[in-house]
């Protein structure tokens, strides 16, 4: 297939200014009648003729109208339909479909969940449903009319207001019609029938309309929606107070489906979500699960006006909608729950995913300008990287320009495809900054590299600071230059007080706040009335997604780590001093622990401060980071031992503070899922994994007896993933309890899938094989998958890197075996080789082998043959 280039877009020729869509719901005969009132677009070539996009369709018949067109008047493949006689006035087209949604396995278009229907159409999935302009600046207003047999689905929804509903005179069957009034791209139609169970609520908006809400869930399950429920009242109610944004339609509606290629989708006024983001009790959810579904529920509310209201001009601008709706999630999030251990979770996330994707073959900018597939953009570069972008443009113009500056984004542009140029210009307009250097950021792949030094002069109390940049190459861009870098800063003195900033080389502004601008390639400020050597706190709040390259004394780390007030900073000290002792350990055979162990120390006396943050502390870096930080030659068994080591260590000699943690933070009361809850519970069971990592004995018997009581999911998951390390029998028995408990629910059982896959030991590949047979087991379920084979593929590196390549073949055999039937599945789980070069040679050759036998089939999937491609690339 052709590459498609953001250089070659041009204006649709047609404009559909009003679909009316007519489905008769069968499982496997499903007849789609769409009526389209198209008109030339006066911006489109005015002799072109009309092509409308289709994938897998069955023609049955088309009107032009009012009039069957014969079969010489147009042509029609499963994926294309042409007109060449088109009328000049404006005209209709009657174009009826033939669907087979249980026979679609994409999970694209119309399919089946269970016994329930749904549809998942972006980012090409209307045309697989009918023949239409299916790209996001065709905006057209959509009435549905849907018909089904009442028993197999009492519950019809799609996009917009219900108009009406009723049987169907004759038979038993019932329709529901549907009309949406906003004009929106064909990406955010969505339909639902099935028979399911629903919870109500309402929600008044602002101005003081009545939104009648519901959330709809498999029969049994409505007491797991009600934590969703809440978070989408307090998503509405935020939306309005931060950002001025109310909700426009008479109803917002929630499905929960388990069969689902994402976390969810945004559809006009019908949201259809990975049940994984909307069912929660206490005894099946997990406080990260908590936080997943109130992040979810929200980003996706937030869509209606960040991406719904506002759309995009063409699939080239996504970040538009999905980096500033990844900013809105996080801000709400941070608001709901503890801004600083909201920011830390952020910013790990952007570490493990996007910082290795921005190093390695699947490298691209935020926006991307040139793609093969589409659904391979939704990446953590265009999410999390474009939510770092709109954060610094927050950052370098002030909260009330950037405010204002959304007030103008949505004035200008509601109603519109826009593009980022529309919406930097609403910045550039609030706060007079000229952001031509600025937009870099969308257009330049990689992470910068900013290298840091400084030299303190105590006869002349000046302290010198260098700073520079570098963005290493990435594929397609060879050269790169400097980019605006808004670098936080404080100076701490020898008491810990923090130092006032003077500096003729620096703006009164930057030091007023505190910011830096680095946008050349370096820059030297010298501070003045520097009383001592003062130790450096840089890039506090991590306020642009760069490396920093700086080697502060461990002493200058331990000293932040106590003292300084930003305290994403402070817990970057303790990562650093973590990091610094596991990379000493492989340079020189010892571990030198000390430091580290003393400033946690300090920490743990003042745990109940903020157990929240002292948890994310003692998280020690993952296999990944260090992966990450190593960057070549990686050899994860090496990675693992000094990791290992540096937790034993830690476990020891912590090892009486640890256990009062353990025993004071235990859980009393009901559960409750609320940020400081779980902030106590976090704190707890990171004890618990370093208890066990310095004595396995103690580990295990208190983790077993965590596990027999544990009240809430939380405890007894972080008990068995501890009870997973330490492996033997209580370990075996342990899941053995755990599968009889929950066999049957899903959710929980994917839970169950993913600790085994991780278990870091030699026997877990054959394990995996062995779960991969288990009558739970399903290639056809992404949840059950990805939990399976995404646990084993990208959380345990030792195993899925063993030296003999069986990893690398299970990943191989599995991503063979999903593609035909689902290519998004597929082309996701083979992304996780995307650092693959940056491993030692052996683990190298065998991964080039297996990326080659991949591109090597004849029948891959488009997804799959992209991502295989480029990562050889
Ligand atoms: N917009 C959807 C993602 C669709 C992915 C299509 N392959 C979910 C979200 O970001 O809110
Ligand atoms: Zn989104």
């Amino acid at each position: 297939t052709a590459a498609i280039r953001l250089a070659d877009y041009r204006p649709a020729d047609f404009a559909i200014d009003s679909v009316e869509l007519d489905f008769s719901l069968h499982p496997t005969k499903t007849r789609v009648s769409a009526r389209l009132a198209l008109r030339r677009n006066p911006a489109g070539d005015s002799s072109a003729p009309l092509v409308l996009d289709g994938d897998e369709l069955m023609l049955l018949g088309v009107k032009l109208d009012g009039r069957t067109l014969g079969p010489g008047e147009y042509e029609a493949t499963p994926d294309r339909f042409t007109l060449t006689n088109v009328p000049d006035a404006p005209f209709t087209l009657e174009i009826d479909t033939e669907l087979n949604p249980s026979g679609n396995t994409q999970l694209s278009g119309l399919y089946r969940s269970g016994s329930a229907y749904c549809t998942q159409c972006e980012a090409e999935g209307f045309r697989r449903i009918t023949y239409f302009l299916d790209r996001p600046d065709v905006l057209s207003v959509y009435t549905t009319r849907i018909e089904a047999e009442k028993s197999d689905a009492p519950i019809l929804l799609s996009n917009g207001n219900p108009v009406e509903h009723g049987d169907v005179a004759g038979s038993n069957r019932h329709y529901a019609l549907w009309r949406d009034p906003f004009p929106k791209p064909s990406y955010l139609f969505a339909l639902v029938g099935g028979d399911l169970g629903v919870v109500r609520d309402e929600f008044t908006t602002m101005s003081g309309r009545v939104v009648e809400l519901a959330i709809y869930v498999e029969h049994g399950k409505e007491s797991r929606a009600a934590y969703a429920m809440d978070a989408l009242k307090r998503s509405m109610r935020w939306d309005e107070e931060k950002f001025g944004r109310e909700y426009d339609l008479d109803v917002f509606n929630i499905v929960a489906v388990s069969d689902f290629n994402m976390g969810a989708m945004e559809n006009k006024g019908l949201n259809i979500f990975n049940d994984k983001y909307v069912l929660a009790s206490p005894d099946t959810a997990t406080d990260g699960d908590y936080a997943g579904i109130e992040g979810v529920i929200a980003h996706e509310y937030f869509h209606n006006w960040t991406g719904n209201r506002i759309t995009c001009r063409d699939w080239f601008q996504l970040c538009l909608k999905e980096g500033l709706t990844v900013f809105r999630d996080q801000e709400f999030s941070a608001d709901m729950r503890s801004r600083a251990v909201e920011r830390i979770g952020d910013v790990r996330g952007l570490r493990l995913a996007q910082f290795p994707e921005d190093a390695g073959p699947l490298a691209h900018p935020v926006r991307p300008d040139v793609y093969q597939e589409i659904n391979n953009f939704y990446t953590s570069t265009v999410y999390e990287k474009g939510a770092e972008i709109i954060r610094m443009l927050r950052t370098l113009i002030g909260e009330d320009n950037f405010r204002r500056g959304m007030d103008l984004y949505f004035e200008r542009f509601d109603g519109t495809a826009a593009t980022i140029e529309d919406f930097l210009s609403c910045f550039a307009a609030s706060s007079g900054r000229d952001l031509t250097h600025f937009a870099l950021w969308y257009s330049q792949a990689g992470t910068p590299v900013v290298t840091t030094s400084g030299e303190y002069d105590s006869a002349a109390q000046t302290f010198a600071l260098k700073l520079s940049q570098q963005t290493p190459p990435t594929p397609g861009q060879s050269d790169k230059k400097p980019v605006v870098i808004p670098l936080a800063l404080a100076l701490f003195g020898e008491n810990g007080q923090k130092l006032d900033l003077v500096s003729e080389d620096a703006a009164p502004t930057e030091l007023a706040r505190g910011l830096i601008e680095l946008d050349s390639a370096e820059r030297v400020i010298r501070f003045r009335e520097i009383p001592s050597r003062p130790v450096v706190s840089l890039l506090r709040g991590f306020s642009a997604p760069v490396r920093l390259e700086q080697a502060p004394a461990s002493e200058d780390l331990e000293r932040l780590l106590a003292c300084d007030d930003d305290p994403f900073n402070r817990w970057q000290a303790s990562q650093s001093l973590a990091l610094r002792a596991i990379f000493g350990r492989l340079e020189t055979g010892a571990l030198d622990a000390r430091g580290l162990s003393e400033a946690l120390r300090l920490l743990l006396a003042k745990a109940e401060d903020d157990p929240a943050l002292v948890a994310q502390a003692l998280s020690l870096p993952s296999d990944i980071d260090l992966a990450r930080e190593k960057g070549r030659d990686v050899d994860p068994d090496q990675l693992f031992e000094a990791r290992m080591a540096l937790r034993a260590e830690i476990g020891r000699s912590l090892g009486s503070e640890l256990d009062a943690i353990h025993a004071r933070f235990s859980a009393a009361g009901a559960f409750t899922p609320d940020a400081a809850s779980a902030g106590r519970r976090a704190l707890r069971n990171v004890t618990l994994d370093l208890l066990a990592a310095g004595d396995a004995e103690k580990g295990r018997s208190l983790a077993t007896a965590q596990f027999e009581t544990a009240g809430n999911m939380t405890d007894k998951l972080a008990a068995l993933a501890t009870l997973a390390l330490l492996g033997g029998h209580a370990r075996e028995e342990a899941f053995a309890k755990f599968y009889a408990q929950y066999a049957g629910d899903a959710l929980v059982i994917d839970k169950w899938f993913s600790l085994q896959a991780m278990i870091p030991e030699a026997a877990t590949t054959q394990r995996v094989l062995g779960l991969m047979t288990h009558r739970e087991f399903s290639m056809s379920n992404p949840n059950r998958v990805r939990a399976l084979i995404g646990a084993f593929a990208n959380g345990n590196l030792t195993r899925f890197h063993a030296l003999d390549g069986s990893g690398y073949d299970l990943l191989t055999a599995v991503v063979l075996e999903v593609d035909p039937k689902n290519p998004q599945v597929s082309a996701r789980l083979l992304s996780a080789l995307r650092s693959w070069r940056t491993m030692e040679s052996r683990r190298r050759d065998l991964i080039e082998a297996r990326l080659k036998h991949i591109v090597a089939q004849e029948n891959l999937s488009a997804d799959l043959r992209d991502i295989a491609t480029r990562a050889l690339g």
